[in-house]
């Protein structure tokens, strides 16, 4: 054995946020910076010797260099297998159907998802858990408190390995499989998704464009859009994962997405078109002619999903995060199913969902998943709201229209300002504190608080606590704000404002979502002070 005892010192910004660790390249590629998060994420795994762990990332810059590491750090600290897919890929969906389906004691998943990539763009790293999911709180903290402590890291002396060919390597005692990053998961996705019903779908004539903004998503969709149900040759666009996104922002919205966007609500519409980010667990569904929020994505795939032969037997119930727009609960009222509302970041589902309390889940960030995986996935959005579309016959904007018609319209509309300073966005989110108590009664424009809190949840399933979670502010109009302070971004602050208002009159279904929102926006701008504390009038981004 060859290894190393390395001494080093910590760091002491490496705290996971919302999903992992993520700060610019150049805070990673400082000396030790990986070794030391990694070596930490390892010290609190018991029971590592001999186990399978699994290694891929969404194959931006830097990933290739973090996978060697991560596979001499994994050697030296007694893991016996380590699974990573070719050329260092997997999309986070997929590490989490092979960590799961490999028995694996977890995975480090390299991603900064929807930030941009490059030298100077972001970088990631995540720890999922046996069950394939995020690593809980509990765990996150633990492993934030070991980076504050560390003082060695241990690493085999041994050559980089070839990642680009399918097969086994060793380094000293532990197994290094290869793996077809795309074969596992496009496996899964058969069994849940009516293929045959999709391939008769697209030999008809049906159309459709994917983006997958060079990102890690191309290989998954164009083997099994274009590959097993049969889609033309180019239906996949951008399909080829860059390291830096072609220079692009890989975030499916209707903003960095625009060119998908601009298509759908053009005169030359194919019949369906969808996107997905960074490391391919978000989607954007746009039907022709019409945007599909997240949130409404979440609703109608919920009353749809025993259309696909993996949800047949119906929903046990569903769950969204605190700022996704109340349209599911009303799908699960209906179903007659429990409906659990969760903080923002996936983590937050995975006792749910472990519990066999939900099968669907999904948050307005374009995060969509099922009890298939424990990590939102892009592409599954997209097969299983093929399969509806194949099994209804009917088309996308059509089944958004019916579906508002039964259960009124959730307008919503998401508000980020960016890159804001850290010490003016706490002083917004205090004064908000502040104001809690005599908010409720207070007429604003036309609008009246009928509710102001500081979200607090307790797992019903194992009772943690997680506190300040975003403040929400309901008025007696069927509106509601929310705002919280983003947990991914790498410079300064993000404040995000969600935005929504409920209407069900058949005559108020379809209107210009900013003309109904406007008040509410209005309200929200006001009630935070967003202009005199920030000093900026207009967010920077709207989705
Ligand atoms: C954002 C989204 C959140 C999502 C998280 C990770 O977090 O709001 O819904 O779970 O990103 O998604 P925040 O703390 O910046 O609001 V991904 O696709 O970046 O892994
Ligand atoms: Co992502």
């Amino acid at each position: 054995m060859t290894s190393r005892h390395v001494p080093t010192s910590p760091f002491s910004d490496q705290k996971p946020g919302t999903s992992g660790l993520r700060k610019k390249v150049p805070v990673f590629r400082q000396p030790r910076y990986v070794e030391n998060f990694v070596q930490s994420i390892f010290d609190i795994i018991p029971d590592r010797e001999g186990a399978t762990l699994v290694v891929g990332g969404d194959g931006r810059f830097f990933n290739r260099e973090v996978v060697q590491t991560t596979l001499k750090l994994a050697a030296a600290n007694g893991f016996g297998r380590v699974l990573v897919g070719r050329a260092g890929l997997l999309s986070t969906p997929a590490a989490s159907c092979v960590i799961r389906k490999h028995g694996a004691i977890g995975g480090i998943v390299l991603s900064a998802s929807h930030n941009p990539g490059g030298p100077d763009g972001d970088f990631g790293i995540k720890f999922n858990a046996a069950n394939g999911g995020p690593a809980p709180e509990s765990v996150t903290a633990a492993i934030y408190e070991r980076t504050k402590a560390i003082t060695e890291y241990r690493i085999a002396d041994a050559a980089d390995l070839d990642l680009d060919t399918v097969g086994e390597a060793r380094i000293d005692g532990m197994v290094v499989s290869v793996i077809d990053p795309v074969a596992d998961y496009a496996a899964l996705m058969q069994e849940l998704i009516d293929f045959d019903a999709i391939r008769r779908l697209f030999a008809s004539g049906f159309r459709m464009r994917f983006d997958a903004m060079s990102a890690v998503t191309g290989p998954y969709a164009t083997a099994i859009l274009e590959g097993a149900l049969g889609a033309p040759a180019g239906t996949v666009v951008n399909g080829t994962p860059e390291e830096d996104f072609g220079g692009h922002h890989p975030d499916p919205n209707p903003v960095h997405a625009h060119e998908l966007y601009e298509l759908m609500l053009g005169a030359d519409a194919p019949d369906f078109g969808a996107a997905s980010d960074g490391d391919g667990d978000r989607n954007m569904i746009v039907a022709p002619g019409l945007f599909v929020t997240p949130s409404d994505s979440l609703a109608i795939l919920s009353a749809h999903a025993h259309r696909a032969p993996g949800y047949a037997s119906g929903l046990a119930g569903i769950a969204r995060s605190m700022p996704t727009s109340r349209a599911a609960d009303r799908v699960a009222a209906s179903l007659g199913i429990p409906a659990y509302e969760t903080p923002t970041g996936w983590k937050f589902f995975g006792t749910l969902l472990d519990a066999g309390l939900i099968t669907l889940c999904g948050e307005e960030s374009a995060g969509t998943g099922s009890n298939h995986v424990r990590e939102k996935d892009g592409l599954w959005a997209v097969l299983l709201w093929l399969n509806v579309l194949a099994a209804t016959g009917k088309r996308a904007d059509a089944i958004v229209r019916e579906h508002w018609a039964a259960f009124g319209r959730d307008y919503y509309t998401r508000h980020d300002y960016e890159e804001i300073e850290s010490e003016s966005a706490n002083r917004l989110m205090e004064g908000l504190r502040a104001q809690l108590a005599s908010l409720p009664g207070r007429r604003i424009g036309d609008l009246t608080v009928s509710t102001a809190d500081d979200f607090r949840y307790v797992d019903p399933v194992d009772g943690s606590v997680t506190a300040q979670q975003g403040i929400r502010i309901s008025f007696a109009e069927d509106a509601r704000v929310v705002y919280r302070l983003s947990g991914t971004g790498t410079a300064g602050a993000t404040l995000r404002v969600y935005i929504e208002r409920y209407e069900n009159a058949p005559d108020r279904l379809d209107l210009t979502p900013d003309v109904v929102l406007a008040p509410v926006v209005q309200a929200a701008r006001d009630i935070a002070d967003i202009a005199g504390i920030t000093g900026r009038s207009e967010p920077s981004v709207i989705t």
